[in-house]
């Protein structure tokens, strides 16, 4: 495998709420990435005000951090090639509205506010080993073989 690379996601707490985490990690099964750590957990204020600190000057980021804090959440690492980029693709945009059928938010989400998953975002530096940092010890991610991989990747 080229570009083999881990991702942090987040089923948010809109998508644990209506019953979308099967839905959403079958997707990234299906897909061919590899679950390396899930957890699932409710996110103390301080590490989501941290987790989207880059947004904190956005007239929207307190009803944010209230929302990412209000209910729990499925955090997770996923590994792939390429798999950053792979798994924003399959997200679709931020804004569900804009989101094309056939990606994640434009099938299961209509609101911008309530977009039901999180990915790191490819195009800033370094956001996805920030985010599993913030979200996972060293040894709640496994290396592991599986068995399908010589299928998945030339
Ligand atoms: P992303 O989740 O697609 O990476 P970001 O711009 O990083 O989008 O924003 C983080 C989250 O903040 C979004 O997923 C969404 O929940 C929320 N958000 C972004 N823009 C707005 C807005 O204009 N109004 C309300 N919430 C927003
Ligand atoms: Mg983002």
């Amino acid at each position: 495998m080229s570009d083999a690379e881990r991702t942090f996601v987040m089923v948010k707490p809109d998508g644990v709420q209506r019953g979308l985490i099967g839905e959403i990690v079958s997707r990234f099964e299906d897909r061919g990435l590899k679950l390396v750590g899930a957890k699932f957990t409710r996110i103390p204020e301080e590490q989501a005000q941290e987790h989207y600190r880059e947004l904190e000057d956005e007239p929207f980021f307190d009803g944010l951090v209230e929302f990412i804090t209000s209910g729990p959440v499925l955090a997770m690492v996923w590994e792939g090639q390429d798999a950053t980029r792979q798994v924003r693709n399959m997200m679709g945009k931020t804004d569900p509205a804009e989101s094309p059928p056939g990606t994640i938010r434009g099938d299961l989400g209509l609101d911008l506010g309530r977009n039901v998953i999180h990915g790191s975002d490819h195009e800033e530096d370094g956001a996805n080993e920030r985010e599993i940092d913030l979200f996972f010890d060293e040894d709640e991610l496994h290396d592991y073989e599986k068995v399908d991989e010589t299928w998945l990747y030339e």
